[in-house]
This record gives C-alpha cells, structure tokens and sequence, in this order.
C-alpha cells in the first residue's frame, strides 16, 4: 500500500525505496525488505567510481589483461549512464543492489562494496603498485593510451604526464621502441592541447553537476530562488566554473551549509553576498547574492560572455547611464544614482532599446546591433527534434540492439531514427562492409515491423578514406536511405588536401550527411584544419546536409560553425550520435550548439516530420 502511493508521487523506484526505508527503520518492520547500510564509511560520486573503474581497465590493458579491461570499461560505462547514485544504491540495497546497472557482474559488485566500506579494494592498491603511475594525468590525452603508456614507463620511467611532457619539451626522452618520430610529434601536440584546456570541464557534466546543486540550495531554508549563470548558461561546450545566483534572507546560513556539501572540498573566499567554494572534482562554484530588485542586472552580469556585458555598458554610457550587477541607473543632476532598471534581464535590455538577448546568443556575433533592429532570429527550442539521423547499434560500437534503440528512441519522443553503424575501415568497432550492411537492413526491416510507433532508417557512418573515397561500394551506398560520412583518420592533411578530400566524399551522389564535420574531441583533439566556407558552400550546392554531432564529447559543428553555415543557407540536423539506449538525452546538447549559431527550426532538418524529411532526403545532388 506503500508503495502504491509512493509510486503516485512519481517518484523513480530507488527514491522510493529510500523513503520508505527512511520511514520505517529497520528493527521496527520485521517483514521490511529494505535496510540502510548505515556502516559505509567512504563516499563517492558517480563520477569517482567511473573514474577508478576506467583506471583499472587502463591499468588491465597495461597488463595484457584485455577481457578483464573490457569489463572493467564497460561497468564504467554502466556507473556514467546510471541514473541514480551509485552510493543510495549501496545504502539501501548494499552489493546486491548493483545488479541492476549494466555493466557490473558479483566480482566488480565486490570491489565497489570494499571501496564503500574501506575506501580501496585489493586488486585496485595491486595495480597501483605494479605501475606507480599517475594514470588520470593521462586518460583524455590523444595517443597515450595504455600500451604506449607502459612503453613509456617501461623503457624511461615516465609517471605522468606533465613528465613526459617536459622531457618532449627538452627533447631528452630517451628513444622508446615503436615511438617513431611522427608519434613523438602527435604526443607533443596533444600534451600541449590538453595543457590549454586543463581545468575546463564537458557541458553535459558540469548541467547534470549545476541541477543537482541547484536542487539542493533550494532545498536549503531562507532559498527563495537559485539559477545557474556564467558560461553554463550560455550552454558553452566546456565549461570553467559554476556560477549561481541565490536569493535568500540569510546568506551566512546558505554559505555555512553549502561548505558542509561532501562535493565541497574547501572554500576560497566567503564574504557578506558572495562566496566561492572548491570541489572535489576540482571546479569552483561561485555564488552571488542578488534580491528580487537586482536580479536581473546580476543574472546579466553574471551570465556573461564578459565581452558582451563589456559592450552593454559601453552602450549605457553612450546613453549617459550606468549599468552594473545592481542595476541600470540614471546620474540625477544632484549627482545620486537613480535605479531605471534591474529586476529583470529583459527590463535592463528594453531600457538600452535593445530587444531580449537569449543567454546562448551573447557570444559577440553580432546580437547587439540585430538586438536594437529588433531582428534576432527565434531560436530552435530545447526539445523540438522529432528524430535523430546518427544512431549506433551492437552491430557495431553501439552498446545495445536494434530493437532495444528503437524502444527507446520511442520513449525519448522521437518519431523516426536511422541506424548507422560504421562501416569497414573503421576495424576496432567491427565495421561493417557490403555484405554486413545488406544483413543489417534486413534487420532493420524486421524491427521496424516489430516496434510500431517509430520507424527507423537503414543508414550507415561510412568512412571517407585519405583520398576522399568511401569504404562502402555506391552499389550498396544506393539501398540506404541515409549514407552519412565522416572523418575517422588522417587527421593531420594540409589544409589543401583535407578539403578536397571532405569535398570528394560528400559529392558521391549517394551521400546525405556529413557527419560530426570537423571531427573534434572536446577536451581531447582539435577540429580538424579545412577550408570550412568552401564546403559548406559545395554541400549547399549538393543538398548535403551538415550534421551538428550532440554527443558530449563532440558537440560539433560548434556555435560559430553553425552561424557560418546558416548564413550561407545550408541546411543542418542535430544527431545524437547515440552508443547507448541513455544517450538520446544528448539531443539538446545539440539544440544549445545551434542556438548558439542563431538556428531556427526551420534550418535543421529533424524538426520536420518524416514525410518532409523524406522528400528532403530524396532530393538528387
Ligand atoms: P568559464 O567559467 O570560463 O566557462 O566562463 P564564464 O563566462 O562563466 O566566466 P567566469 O566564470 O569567469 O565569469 C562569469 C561571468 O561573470 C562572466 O561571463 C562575466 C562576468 N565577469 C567575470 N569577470 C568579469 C570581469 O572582470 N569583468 C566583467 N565585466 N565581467 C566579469
Ligand atoms: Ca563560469
Ligand atoms: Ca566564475
Ligand atoms: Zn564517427
């Protein structure tokens, strides 16, 4: 009965077996399934736990333990898509609790128990004394992966990164066997890539970081509001810091609270409205008292890009005002400040004759001047996509199956997805050639007859080779209805070469999509280097279609790419490059990249229902 009305709250089912748990204490319910570990000593966030499990899998690989180090990637894999927080999950259920997220089998379960209950486990101190080195220091950066690690450590006694970095610098790393010069040189450009982006973080984790901490301020007593500002706000691809607007009648109470938050690692300045805490995963949080009069100007001057409140007030000057984060004021003859505006952002903006400035549009791309022609385009709305044309399936690299996709693509709301596995040149993922594609479509056909509902498109992530062919003969390119093509190697073509390439690949009359166009890692490697005008110009003239990437570690085309491809009329779409029933949720990752290049739902494609994009598709070169 319980449970019945628990389950009315809408609550998800761990959630409710907390509070129930926390309702009736265990010695009192004698038929209560339920009991809270209140004997776990360590804690740690999802993150933490994804984190030791990717090092074991490195640190597996180092030992040429490759089916223990798939495992081990896998229930990290499992912990970053898992919903809930692995720590309730033990508390309530304790080991046998993990069972139900993929990825985690009894002897992993084991381990995480002893990391609760101990802080380490064996096999974890093992590896760490086998191989002293500082493998976080090397996770992200291009080329270092396991084998080339042990190589280094092996052969020069290399820990960490920064180490081998300045040996690189020095040019005094002894010779390392298969480290050829050209490797050597890579190495040196992404230690040096990831030295520029150190202390910056992935959009999609620091949102999911920013909810929960908004949750929990406004939980706190006093809280009447909390918003997240700063480059968040602005839904930026990486982000530096968290920063939030509180309102609240006692700001030592909020200050003292949130320093007790077990993410909280140390604070670096408390004052009377603002204070600035440090994490345990290493950002800041910043947080500014603001109060229903000022909220605007301070949600303003907080949410940035700096360059653009920079600009808002060079423009209130030029209007003999002052604008700051209290507000916009008039000088009176006397010499006092007199408040015009600031309660809202859009008072602030109408006061200055300047139409509302969406925060994903204050980059410095020309919203000021179109702002006060009353001319910003309406943006794409968050949630608007009725389909996704990059999805990938355990045919491939993709985690689950076809029909496990299409039901969740249905539950996620969309209307239609196209299943693109990669195709052969791209080997680890088991790329698929002619033959395994026509299999692939046959399969297909029988889930979209199995799922109503939604209806999948045979498609397929075809590899453009360093020439600019494809991987896949146009014989069987012609019996899919959507051929997307992408970059998978020789990132490193002259500017020259690179775009006669991407352009030879996207004119075969067959091709649809140019997929993640510029082939970045976030945090990990660059776009690639073409003349990106010169393509987006000869995709429009093919009606090929230039793909904005939503997974969290791509988001490309970026903002600015978007812009320049919409400015020369070339039509987009948003994809979420799925690898896993949970990744449909990347979407509006994509969304935010297009706003922030100004997209209206018109310039990307699966805004529309099938029956348009269909007749879209078909469109010959
Ligand atoms: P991030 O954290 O590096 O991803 O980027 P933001 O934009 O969040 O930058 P952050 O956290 O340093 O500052 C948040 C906002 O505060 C920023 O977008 C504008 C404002 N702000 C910060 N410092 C200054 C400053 O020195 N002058 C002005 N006018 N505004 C500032
Ligand atoms: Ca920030
Ligand atoms: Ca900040
Ligand atoms: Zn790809």
């Amino acid at each position: 009965m319980f449970y019945k009305t628990l389950k009315e709250t809408g609550e998800p089912p761990l959630r409710q077996s907390i509070i129930v748990a926390s309702l009736f204490p265990k010695k009192e319910t004698g038929f209560f399934i339920f009991c809270y570990n209140t004997s776990m000593k360590h804690h740690y966030t999802n993150r933490d736990i994804a984190r030791i499990l990717f090092e074991m899998a490195f640190f597996s690989s180092m030992a040429g333990e490759t089916f223990p180090a798939r495992a081990y990637e896998k229930a990290a894999e499992g912990v970053q898509s898992c919903e809930q927080r692995i720590e309730d999950i033990y508390a309530v259920h304790s080991a046998e609790g993990f069972n139900t997220i993929q990825g985690i089998g009894k002897g992993i379960a084991r381990h995480l128990a002893d990391l609760f209950e101990t802080g380490s486990f064996a096999e974890y101190e093992e590896f760490k004394k086998q191989y002293p080195v500082d493998i976080a220091s090397f996770s992200g950066i291009e080329g270092l992966g396991p084998k080339t690690v042990l190589s280094l450590y092996e052969h020069a006694h290399i820990t960490s990164a920064p180490q081998l970095a300045s040996l690189l610098a020095k040019g005094t790393l002894p010779p390392i066997p298969h480290l050829k010069e050209k490797s050597l040189d890579r190495l040196k450009k992404s230690l040096v890539f990831a030295a520029t982006h150190q202390g910056r973080f992935l959009l999609s984790e620091m949102l999911a970081a920013s909810q929960i901490l908004e949750q929990k301020i406004r939980a706190i007593k006093g809280v009447r509001d909390c918003i997240t500002a700063g480059s968040l706000r602005r839904r930026k691809e990486t982000i530096g810091d968290i920063d939030m607007i509180v309102i609240t009648a006692n700001p030592g109470a909020l200050f003292e609270t949130i320093k007790n938050f077990p993410e909280i690692s140390g604070t670096r300045k408390v004052g009377k409205d603002a204070a600035t805490f440090v994490t345990h995963t290493g950002y800041d949080i910043d947080i500014r008292i603001a109060d229903a009069k000022t909220l605007g100007a301070m949600l303003l001057y907080f949410t940035g890009s700096k360059d653009h409140v920079v600009a808002l007030r060079t423009l209130a000057q030029h209007a003999t005002l002052t604008l700051n984060e209290y507000g916009l004021f008039k000088k009176t003859k006397s010499g006092v400040l007199k408040y015009i505006a600031g309660a809202t952002e859009a008072s602030v903006y109408e006061a200055l004759e300047l139409q509302y400035i969406e925060p994903e549009l204050r980059e410095m791309m020309g919203e000021l001047e179109r702002a006060h022609e009353n001319a910003l385009p309406a943006l794409i709305p968050y949630g608007s996509l009725k389909g996704d044309f990059q999805v990938q399936s355990s045919w491939t690299d993709g985690a689950n199956t076809i029909e496990e996709l299409a039901l969740a693509a249905k539950a996620a709301k969309l209307s239609y997805i196209a299943i693109t596995d990669h195709t052969k040149a791209l080997m680890v993922t088991g790329g698929l050639d002619e033959k395994g594609l026509e299999k692939h479509g046959k399969e297909i056909d029988r889930i979209n007859h199995k799922v109503p509902g939604i209806t999948l498109l045979k498609g397929a992530e075809v590899n453009i080779l360093k020439d600019g062919t494809l991987d896949i003969a146009d014989s069987a390119l012609k019996k899919l209805d959507v051929v997307g093509v992408s970059v998978h190697s020789y990132f490193d073509l002259s500017l020259a070469d690179q775009t006669k390439r991407i352009i030879r690949a996207i004119t075969n009359p067959h091709v649809r999509i140019l997929f993640h166009p510029t082939s970045r890692r976030l945090l990990r490697r660059d776009a690639i280097d073409y003349d990106f005008a010169e393509v987006v110009r000869v995709a429009k003239q093919h009606n090929v279609i230039l793909e904005i990437d939503a997974h969290e570690s791509r988001l490309d085309l970026n903002g600015t790419h978007v812009k320049i491809a919409i400015d020369a009329g070339a039509m987009l779409c948003i994809d979420s490059d799925a690898h896993d029933i949970s990744h449909f949720r990347y979407l509006d990752l994509g969304v935010a990249m297009a706003r922030r290049g100004w997209a209206r739902s018109k310039d990307i494609l699966n805004t529309r229902p099938l029956s348009e994009v269909k007749k879209i598709l078909a469109k010959k070169h």
